[in-house]
C-alpha cells in the first residue's frame, strides 16, 4: 500500500522567508528520497488565478465579498490535485492556503472572520501549519514592502492579529524567522519529521467550521 504524502501549509507575514523555507525543505526531502513538491496560493496560473493577480497588481478592482470567492475558488480549483498527489505518496509543501485566504480578507472593513472561513469549508486539511513568526523589528531590517496591494504595514498588522483568531494548537507550529535561513530550516527540517511519522498512516482531514 502507498503510504500517503503529508500536507504541510506554511504560513505568515510578508518578509518571513515563507517562500525560501518551502523550497528548501522540499529540496531537503526530495535528498532524502521523500517524494515532495512545492505549491503555492494564489496560482496565478490558473483561469481564476490570472483574475487575482490582475487584481493584486492593481490593474483591476473587485468587491472584496467577490474577489474572496476569487481567492477560495483558486484552492477549490486545485483540490482535486492535491488530493491526488496526497494519495499518490507526494508530501506537499504548500506557500500559503486558507489561513492567508481568511487572515487577509477579514482584515477589510465589514469582512466577517466566519463567512471568510465558510467558503474553505470542505478543503483537505492541512497536517500542519508552519507559522514564520518575524518581529516588527526584524521585519524592518528586511527592507520595504512592493508595490503590490496589501503590502501597506497598518493592513499587515490587521493580518496578523486575524492569524492568531485562526490558530488551532493541534496544528499550528510557532516558529521563530528571526533567526538566519538555515537555524529555520533546520528546526523546521525537524518538525516535518514529526509530523510525517504521524500522518503518513492517517486519512486526510478535511477543514471544518
Ligand atoms: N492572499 C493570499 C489573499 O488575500 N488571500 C488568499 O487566499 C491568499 C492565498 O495575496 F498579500 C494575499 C496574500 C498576499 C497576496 O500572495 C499575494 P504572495 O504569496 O505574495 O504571492
Amino acid at each position: 500500500m502507498v503510504r500517503r504524502g503529508t500536507f504541510i501549509v506554511f504560513e505568515g507575514c510578508d518578509r518571513g522567508g515563507k517562500t525560501t523555507q518551502c523550497k528548501k525543505l522540499v529540496e531537503a526531502l526530495n535528498k532524502k528520497n521523500i517524494p515532495a513538491e512545492y505549491m503555492n496560493f494564489p496560482d496565478r496560473t490558473t483561469a481564476v488565478g490570472k483574475i487575482i493577480n490582475d487584481y493584486l497588481k492593481k490593474n483591476i478592482e473587485l468587491p472584496d465579498h467577490a474577489v474572496h470567492l476569487l481567492f477560495s475558488a483558486n484552492r477549490w480549483e486545485l483540490e482535486p490535485v492535491i488530493r491526488k498527489k496526497l494519495h499518490s505518496g507526494v508530501s506537499l509543501v504548500v506557500d500559503r492556503y486558507s489561513y492567508s485566504g481568511v487572515a487577509f480578507s477579514a482584515a477589510k472593513e465589514n469582512m466577517d472572520l466566519q463567512w471568510c472561513w465558510n467558503q474553505e469549508e470542505g478543503l483537505p486539511a492541512p497536517d500542519a501549519v508552519f507559522i514564520l513568526n518575524l518581529s516588527e523589528s526584524a521585519s524592518l531590517q528586511r527592507g520595504g514592502f512592493g508595490e503590490e496591494r496589501y503590502e501597506l504595514t497598518d493592513f499587515q498588522a490587521k493580518v496578523r492579529s486575524n492569524y492568531k483568531l485562526l490558530k488551532d494548537p493541534k496544528i499550528w507550529k510557532d516558529i521563530d524567522a528571526d533567526r538566519d535561513v538555515e537555524s529555520v530550516h533546520n528546526e523546521i527540517l525537524k518538525l516535518f519529521e514529526e509530523v510525517h511519522s504521524q500522518a503518513v498512516s492517517q486519512p486526510i482531514k478535511t477543514l471544518k467550521n
